[in-house]
């Protein structure tokens, strides 16, 4: 397995990978070289056959208070603009296998677009999510004013980028930008569980339905249903789709192949 210096990476389940931001004196700001190896490591194992879902978390103390602002500070707009590891943020959001985020403590800036760029979030009773940009006189640059809008709707998300309101756990879960919440020290364990479910689910209807759900927040509804109904039916050249309805008919459980 490669070795990276920002990042640990292991897969403490079968089936699931998990990539943890490493970078504790920093309370995991994402510098250049951070967020390079996080996109790594998360299309590393895009491609292995044996890993099915991926869970990207922090520490119990920051998942990531945002972009290096020492980093930021020395960079101008064309350098920015030119691209480099820190702007091709794009790479996240081309995974296809489910990942989910397991959020404790601060996640701040682009740490809060970085774990709604995944598809699930699991907290900890101590995650904070916040846009705190405007205080350092820029805005969300990675998605936060357009997935935070989605997921909480106009009125608070416009409440947290204009003044930085933060969101507790509870507060993230019952606006509907995380799905579960549990003490700090059965979070990652409660995502680990989640993400061994769906590892657990056959691999081709999993990536099908990510990729439709996705859609749902670009497409129109009727282009939206397009796209569904196209999934669906590739589904049925699936040998799982096969086994999945013939282990209904058996009374058996079935046995995925993945394919
Ligand atoms: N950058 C660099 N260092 C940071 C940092 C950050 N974002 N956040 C914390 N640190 C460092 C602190 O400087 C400190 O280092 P030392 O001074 O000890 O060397 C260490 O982490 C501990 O931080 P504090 O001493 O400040 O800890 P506190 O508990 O007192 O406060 C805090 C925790 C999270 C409230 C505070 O650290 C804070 O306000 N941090 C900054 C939060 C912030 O403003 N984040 C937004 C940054 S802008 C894009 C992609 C991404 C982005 C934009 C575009 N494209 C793809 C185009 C994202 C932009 C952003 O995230």
């Amino acid at each position: 397995m490669t070795t990276y210096e920002n990042i640990l990476v292991e897969t403490p389940v079968p089936g699931v990978g998990l990539v943890r931001l490493n970078r504790p004196q920093a309370l995991n700001a994402l510098n250049g070289d951070l967020t390079r190896e996080v996109f790594e490591a998360l299309e590393a194992f895009d491609r292995d056959e044996a890993v099915r879902c991926l869970v990207l978390t922090g520490s119990d103390k920051a998942f990531a208070a945002g972009a290096d602002i020492k980093q930021m500070a020395d960079t101008d707009a064309v350098t920015l603009f030119a691209g480099q590891d820190f702007t091709d943020w794009s790479r996240l959001a081309r995974i296809h296998k489910p990942i989910i985020a397991a959020v404790s403590g601060w996640a701040l800036g682009g740490g809060c677009e970085m774990a709604m760029m995944c598809d699930l979030i699991v907290a900890s009773e101590t995650a904070k999510f916040g846009q705190p940009e405007i205080t350092i006189g820029i805005m969300p640059g990675a998605g936060g004013t357009q997935r935070l809008t989605r997921a909480v709707g106009k009125a608070l998300a416009m409440e947290m980028c204009l003044t930085n309101r933060h969101l507790s756990a509870e507060e993230a879960r019952h606006y509907g930008l995380v799905n579960q919440v549990y003490p700090v020290d059965s979070y990652l364990d409660e995502a680990l569980k989640l993400a061994a479910k769906i590892a657990a689910m056959p691999a081709v209807a999993v990536r099908m339905i990510k990729d439709a759900v996705n859609k749902a927040e670009e497409l129109s509804l009727s282009e939206g249903l397009v796209f569904e109904k196209r999934n669906f039916y590739l589904l049925f050249c699936t040998e799982d789709k096969t086994e999945g309805m013939r282990a209904f008919v058996e009374k058996r459980p079935p046995e995925w192949k993945h394919r």
